[in-house]
Parts: C-alpha cells; sequence; structure tokens
C-alpha cells in the first residue's frame, strides 16, 4: 500500500485547523463574484502566486483580506462544507475547527451569521459522513482585551443554541508583542463558563510564552509549541504532562518557522515522548491538508508507519472528544 493511503486510512482528529484558512483562491473569486467584491488580484492564480510568505504577519495581512469575501451565513456554510469534504477525504473522523469572529464582525457581519453558517455544515456533514466536529471560538490577539470580551458576550447568547458544538476558546494572530498575560482575564471567565481552552504559543514567540499560557491562561493544549524545544525544562514539564501540541509542519516551513521540513523538530518531539499531533493550519495557504502534512513530514523526517500511526493516535487522545468516542476511534 502506498504510504498516502496508509495515511488516509489512519483514523485521525484535526486539532489546529482555522476554518478562514480553507478558503481556497476558487471559493474567495466564487464568493467575490456572488457578493459583488472586487479583489485586487486579476485571477486565482496571481492570488495564489501571492502566497510568498516571509512570516506569520505577512500571512496574516492576505488571510485577513480574504476571509473579507465572507457575506452571508450561506457563504460560511460553503467554505466550512468544503473543508469537511476535505478532511473526510484524508481520513479526518473527527475536526476542532477555530474560527475568528473579529474578523467579520468588524466588517459588519452579525456573529450569528457566523455560527449559524458554519454549524449547519458541520450538522450536514455528520448526517452525510460521519465526520464530527467541535468549534473553538478563537480572540485575535492583536486586538484589544476589552475587543475579547465584547466578543465573547456577543457569543454567549448562541451557546444553548450550539451547546453541541461551540465547547472552546483560542487565542490566535500576531503572536510577538501580544503575550498570553494580555489575555488572562478572558481566559480566566471562560474557565468559570466552563469552556475548554487552547492558545497558540511558541510558533514565532518564544518558550515563555508557552510557559505563560499553561500558568497563566490554563490552556489544556498548546496550538504549535514548537519553540517550547528551546527551554528543556518547560520541555520536560510538558512531556511529563502529556500537554498536547498541535504540530502544523507545513505551516512552519511556509511561515519560515523552519527552513526546510528536514529541519522540523516534529520527529524530535515525538522521540522524547511529547504528545505531538499533525495538523494544517491554514490549508489553502500552506500547500495541502492534513493528509500532505502527515505525507510531507514523513518524507522529509523518515518517520515510520508506526510513528505516523502513534501520532494520529495522538489526535484522538488530544481531541475534546468524550472518552467513549476516544475508546471507539483508537
Ligand atoms: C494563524 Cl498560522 C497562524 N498563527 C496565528 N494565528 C493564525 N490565524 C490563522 N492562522
Ligand atoms: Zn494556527
Amino acid at each position: 500500500q502506498d504510504l498516502s493511503g496508509f495515511i488516509a486510512g489512519l483514523p485521525k482528529a484535526e486539532l489546529h485547523l482555522h476554518i478562514e484558512g480553507t478558503l481556497e483562491p476558487e471559493l474567495i473569486f466564487a464568493l467575490a463574484k456572488r457578493n459583488g467584491i472586487a479583489l485586487p488580484y486579476p485571477s486565482e492564480q496571481a492570488l495564489r502566486e501571492a502566497y510568498a510568505f516571509t512570516d506569520l504577519q505577512s500571512f496574516l495581512d492576505l488571510y485577513y483580506a480574504g476571509a473579507g469575501v465572507l457575506i452571508t451565513e450561506q457563504d460560511f456554510y460553503d467554505m466550512t462544507a468544503a473543508y469537511l469534504q476535505r478532511a473526510h477525504a484524508d481520513g479526518v473522523c473527527h475536526a476542532e475547527i477555530m474560527f475568528d469572529p473579529q474578523t467579520h464582525t468588524a466588517r459588519g457581519v452579525a456573529i450569528e451569521t457566523v455560527f449559524a453558517g458554519i454549524a449547519r455544515a458541520l450538522r450536514d456533514a455528520r448526517n452525510d459522513t460521519g465526520i464530527t466536529g467541535y468549534l473553538l471560538m478563537s480572540f485575535l490577539r492583536h486586538l484589544s482585551e476589552q475587543d475579547a470580551f465584547d466578543t465573547l458576550q456577543a457569543a454567549l447568547p448562541l451557546r444553548a443554541q450550539y451547546e453541541d458544538l461551540w465547547l472552546g476558546i483560542g487565542l490566535d494572530s500576531a503572536e510577538r508583542g501580544n503575550p498570553p498575560e494580555k489575555f488572562a482575564r478572558v481566559y480566566q471567565r471562560c474557565r468559570e463558563l466552563g469552556f475548554r481552552l487552547v492558545a497558540h504559543a511558541g510558533e514565532e514567540g518564544p518558550p515563555a510564552y508557552v510557559r505563560d499560557a499553561l500558568d497563566l491562561l490554563h490552556a489544556e493544549r498548546i496550538d504549535h509549541g514548537v519553540r517550547a524545544e528551546e527551554d528543556p525544562v518547560l520541555m520536560q514539564r510538558l512531556i511529563a504532562e502529556q500537554t498536547p501540541l498541535t504540530v502544523c509542519p507545513l505551516s512552519n516551513l511556509k511561515l519560515r518557522v523552519v527552513d526546510d521540513l528536514g529541519q522540523h523538530n516534529l520527529a524530535r518531539l515525538l522521540r522524547s515522548g511529547a504528545m505531538v499531533t499533525v495538523n494544517s493550519d491554514d490549508p489553502a495557504y500552506f500547500g495541502g491538508y492534513v493528509g500532505q502534512n502527515y505525507l510531507e513530514s514523513a518524507l522529509a523526517l523518515d518517520l515510520s508507519r508506526a510513528e505516523l500511526a502513534a501520532i494520529a493516535g495522538n489526535s484522538i487522545t488530544a481531541s475534546f472528544l468524550p472518552d467513549a468516542e476516544k475508546d471507539k476511534l483508537h
């Protein structure tokens, strides 16, 4: 059996995925047309050619611009449905999906519209293919604490309606200069409300941000976390506590966190006993969905089939599924 077939056959969860990062150029152009929005690129190909990033911020600028074509509930539905179909084809049985309401409410799109479109696609996909999903509402860390509190307040009336889907919160966008402590009180409130907690840390930011995401935010899972390796004491803690790291190899390559995939610390982290998972982050921008991330990592780092199966197993373990559901998937 070929390696990509083997990978597709592994039951896996995708735990680090920004739904706005799944907007392919084809869909960006289709939605722009449907909504009468002019794009500053002449063609889908020209847009794709602009995806030559130098760092996280250079990507975020294009990513927020691309999300500007999302206006109606149907737009959010179509985006999410397209992702879930691709994920299902990759052998993803469960996806924990981040979305950035502030990117949309700042443009005048109602938060109800965002929730409704994404949630309807999740429910339809579950009925059609069996794939399950949860939502992690993410706060943009380049915006203020007050903006995050306002977003939480706007979203809370929707909680009952999406109780089966929206179970956690996250923190994303520009990491450097926006440390975890900026959102300590927001996370405290979310913790009191019973949300599951994740946070991006240690992608471009220093290991201290990973430590502070654990100690100040009480994050249960660290998105990226690859720079934790620079602090051996922190690394030993992550291993001892089996804190999941949602690693995104192709993202790290495209955003120049690593110069080539052969230099990525994924294999070292795995072999040192850390709870690492492999995820796609923003697959439309970074050159591949989760299966491609497994495949290219395996080829660049000589991951064995047993190691790939271990990573897929970790993704089930590190998910927020109930234990009985995890047992069925292991
Ligand atoms: C992101 Cl790769 C990455 N890092 C931080 N925030 C993000 N939002 C979407 N993709
Ligand atoms: Zn991310």
